[in-house]
């Protein structure tokens, strides 16, 4: 296979650990724990895996350890990194005992069902350090959640003598980790399940977990491509550029991108439910910082939307729902009327509100909310082009305002998606460092017994050799809440808070950034050279961190 000159430079770059797993560890257990919410329903579900205590690895006498197999499974979308969880759990697997052994599952939790694996062995491994990508296993996002699942994996765990299975995913999957460990433990099967955080989302994170894998890089990379609009869209002053951003409900790849380019705007979806904002009341603002510019001479800018904006504007997600009702239950006989004539078929059947908000919206749009459904017969959101959506609808309105005099200039738009471009990228130093000391703590959390546990690695904006590891029993993490109609235990998933020290820094400065032109342009991910630019970790932790 051919290698570019970074790869190959890359291959050779020894990912920092946190001091004390340097040399030999000992365990030092915390207090009991509790789970965030509805304590006595956790407890109850996970009676073998509850209210374990929190574990800080710290140096140690050096002990021997008895050969084991280990199994690894990468569960859900790409995060960069990954690849470095798996090696760290090599290596630290291999130091306890040379002879042990790590069995990566094919295409994600399915490959553990399926009976799909392969050995990772030191070829394989050293040719995928320090690489963006789930590819050494591939990755898929089969749900571990029933029964007989279970009992197919622990089939082929117990034929190859695996005696632990790390899963690296993000909230659901650490959650069926959680499952699956308690499973285990209650069967006495002899089989520890640890999770590992992963996710370029960034919603997995908690007073425990300060970060999941894979944020720092992607937001890095679509910050240089940010950046680079802002620099294209300050050089032809004639477009503004509509961004959207990756990051599912969460705005926080939104918000992290806005503190590292500022953007004229960038939409927080947290904020718009909040606020209880209308699709109306975000065009409006959109277009009055537009105008704002316009008459300032300025007729560019750039806009920054989250993925999942649309189901955070209260009354889109009131419309929504009641899309899916009525066509679920008349499907057929909206499918046999003209497509010409489906648009007010649709309004004629709704509900007032929603037939207005349904009339307003561009053909195209009204359009996919209609159609595409997924299997589960849901409006499938992140398949609506936000970005085209808002620029449409603030074409519109400054249209409107062009006749009342109240816009004077141009607007012309440009849309752009990124999501993809940053998934697989190599991880960063921060990403490359962290995903390492997240796979040897899981080793020696396996070493030391334990299941039910998230390998955590904490103090991550002070240099690697600070940062401590330790372990998270996924319990402490857990609360109850309501999915496909049933209350089940699920990890919980943190949106942006929009009392957190990022979304403050940003409110405080947004107006500034709007009127002026204040990009800043990061430029691409450095490796090597000086440590202010190759070593810093994201926006959003230094504010969540700064004491
Ligand atoms: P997870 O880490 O939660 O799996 O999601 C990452 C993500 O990139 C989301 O930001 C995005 O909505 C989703 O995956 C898209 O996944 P897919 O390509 O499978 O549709």
């Amino acid at each position: 296979m051919t290698k570019s000159a970074l790869q190959i430079a890359r291959a050779a770059y020894q990912p920092k650990l946190p001091k004390a797993l340097t040399g030999a560890v000992v365990a030092k257990e915390g207090e009991p724990t509790q789970s965030v919410a509805d304590q006595e329903e956790i407890k109850k579900l996970f009676p073998n895996t509850y209210g374990m205590p929190l574990i800080q690895f710290v140096e140690g006498e050096a002990k021997e350890f008895a050969p084991m197999n280990v199994g690894v499974i990468l569960s859900g979308g790409q995060a960069p990194g990954g690849h470095n969880v798996i090696s760290g759990l090599f290596d630290g697997i291999k130091k306890l005992n040379p002879a042990n052994k790590l069995y990566g599952f094919i295409l994600g939790p399915g490959g553990l069902v399926d009976h799909n694996y392969m050995e990772l062995t030191a070829d394989i491994i050293d040719e995928y350090r320090n690489t963006g990508g789930f590819d050494i296993i591939g990755s898929g996002r089969t749900k571990l959640e029933k029964e007989e699942q279970f009992e197919k994996g622990y089939e082929i765990l117990k034929e190859l003598g695996i005696k632990a299975l790390v899963i690296i995913g993000g909230d659901d999957s650490n959650t069926n980790a959680c499952v699956l460990a308690e499973y285990y433990a209650a069967k006495n099967y002899g089989v520890q399940v640890i999770g590992c955080p992963k996710t370029i989302d960034g919603d997995l994170k908690n007073d425990m977990i300060e970060t999941s894998f894979g944020f720092d890089t992607a937001c890095k990379t679509y910050s240089e491509v940010i950046g680079n609009i802002e620099r294209d869209c300050n050089s032809a002053r004639k477009y503004w550029h509509f961004i959207k951003l990756m990051g599912r409900s969460a705005s926080h790849i939104a918000l992290e991108c806005a503190l590292q380019t500022q953007p004229n705007i960038c939409i927080i979806s947290e904020e718009v439910e909040a606020k209880n904002m209308s699709l109306d009341d975000i065009v409006t603002y959109i277009a009055q910082v537009v105008a704002d510019r316009a008459a300032a001479g300025n007729n560019f800018g750039t806009v920054l939307i989250p993925e999942g904006l649309i189901e955070f504007i209260p009354a889109m997600k009131r419309l929504i729902a009641e899309l899916n009702d009525f066509l679920a239950a008349n499907g057929e006989e909206f499918n046999s009327i003209k497509r010409s004539k489906q648009r007010d078929y649709i309004i004629s059947k709704l509900s007032p509100e929603n037939a207005a908000i349904y009339a307003s919206l561009p053909e195209g749009v009204a359009r996919q909310l209609s159609l595409d459904r997924d299997p589960h017969g849901n409006v499938q959101v992140s398949l609506i082009e936000t970005e085209k959506l808002l620029s449409e609808m603030v074409a519109t309105k400054l249209a409107a305002w062009k006749e009342e005099g109240k816009f004077v200039g141009k607007f012309a738009a440009q849309h752009h998606f990124f999501g993809y471009e940053g998934r697989c990228a190599a991880p960063s130093n921060f990403d490359a460092d962290y995903c390492y000391s997240l796979g040897y703590t899981a080793s020696m959390l396996i070493a030391n017994g334990k299941t039910g546990y998230m390998s955590s690695v904490r103090n991550t904006t002070a240099p690697a050799a600070e940062w401590i590891a330790g372990g998270v029993p996924i319990t402490m993490m857990m609360n109850m809440e309501r999915r496909h109609g049933e209350m089940k235990p699920v990890i919980q998933k943190a949106l942006v808070k929009l009392d957190g020290a990022p979304f403050k820094a940003f409110a405080a400065v947004r107006d500034t950034w709007a009127k002026e032109t204040a990009y800043v342009y990061p430029g691409p991910i450095q490796y090597f050279g000086p440590t202010e630019v190759c070593d810093q970790p994201t926006k959003t932790l230094q504010y969540e961190q700064a004491k």
